[in-house]
């Protein structure tokens, strides 16, 4: 961000530089000012997708040990591998913000912070890594691509990279249901089975309607979200009628149809009483799915007492 000068020649206020470097594009960087609130919203926002980047490994990695063949096995190592990475450079971006990751890692354990609806459903058949890659990840580049150029440099360059990972993920997803889709006809019934179950969930992770969305106008006006939940969904809509065509397979949802006049599939109305319920506690698997992730954090204690105690070690050789 660059400095701006009033019409006096000297430096103006802070707020006004802020809001000058937000209406002009540019980065806000970690040392720039910034308004409590804008700090407020970022930390939200990237540890919720932190959060949801290591919480969204467990329902994969469920499959790993039964992926039915080693090229399968190395893809989908290699995915919930990279959900890893994506939740590291989240952290690391937040921490630019002047939190800790086991600040925010204590709050997501504790139930104060949030991570993604979706990751609060069951992966019951091998088909449903296939569905995730296309339909969540799908969901996710669609949320996540007008994140690169949000006015927050260290998280919009976070984006790029994890952008260019999520983009292997929705292919790899596409080829496993493609495969499925056309081979026998029980892998055909489990390929669509996945889809009818995944189908709703992915339309919810792009937040309620924008009627209810208490965030949307704020970030948009600060350009830290740059489209609408509503916006989003519908351009995840569009994309995923001809694609779900090209794979052989039918999307839940008697009323989606092309709409002429709008210039976008109509669909039919999503179930946000169970969005609430998850968004509560009450989905199928919130439950596990956290305490899963205390007890993989209580188990690692060994791991970073080592790291810290390696580090220290360094520091006193090099003092
Ligand atoms: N789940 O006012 P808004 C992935 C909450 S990463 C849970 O509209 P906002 C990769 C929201 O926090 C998926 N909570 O909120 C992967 C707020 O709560 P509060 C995660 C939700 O922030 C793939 C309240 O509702 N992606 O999938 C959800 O402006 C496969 C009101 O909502 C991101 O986090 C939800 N779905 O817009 C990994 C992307 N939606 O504070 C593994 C970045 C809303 O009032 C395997 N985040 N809430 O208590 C965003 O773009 C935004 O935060 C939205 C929500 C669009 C998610």
């Amino acid at each position: 961000m660059t400095a701006v000068l009033d019409a006096a020649g000297g430096a103006s206020a802070p707020a006004e530089v802020f809001e000058a470097a937000v209406a002009a594009d540019e980065r806000i960087e970690p040392r720039d000012w910034m308004p409590d609130a804008y700090r407020a919203t970022l930390v939200r926002q990237m540890a919720q997708h932190a959060h949801s980047e290591i919480i969204g490994m467990q329902p994969e990695a469920n499959w790993i040990t039964r992926a039915p063949s080693l090229r399968r096995k190395a893809i989908l190592m290699a995915k919930v591998q990279d959900e890893a990475g994506h939740g590291l450079y989240l952290y690391s971006a937040a921490e630019t913000l002047g939190t800790s990751r086991e600040e925010l890692l204590d709050k997501l354990h504790a139930g104060r912070q949030r991570y993604s609806s979706i990751f609060n459903y069951p992966t019951l058949t091998w088909a449903d890594v296939g569905a995730i890659g296309w339909l969540v990840d799908g969901a996710a580049i669609t949320n996540q691509v007008p994140l690169c150029r949000c006015s927050y440099g260290p998280y919009a360059r976070a984006m790029v990279r994890i952008c260019k990972e999520e983009s292997f993920h929705q292919r790899q997803g596409y080829e496993l249901l493609l495969a499925l889709s056309r081979g026998t006809e029980a892998q055909h019934a489990m390929a669509q089975d996945a889809v009818d179950r995944w189908w709703w969930p992915s339309l919810m992770m792009f937040g309620p309607p924008d009627s209810e969305s208490s965030h949307s106008d704020q970030s948009m006006a600060w350009k830290i979200k740059r489209h609408s939940n509503d916006e989003l969904r519908q351009r995840f809509v569009d994309i995923c009628v001809p694609q779900a065509e090209s794979l052989g397979l039918t999307l839940p949802d008697p009323d989606l149809r092309w709409n002429e006049q709008r210039g976008h599939y109509d669909f039919g109305p999503i179930d946000w009483d169970e969005f609430r319920e998850v968004l509560r506690g009450n989905g199928p698997c919130n439950e596990e799915r956290i305490s899963q992730r205390r007890r993989a954090h209580e188990e690692g204690a060994w791991v970073r007492e080592a790291a810290a105690a390696y580090a220290a070690k360094h520091r006193e050789a090099d003092a």
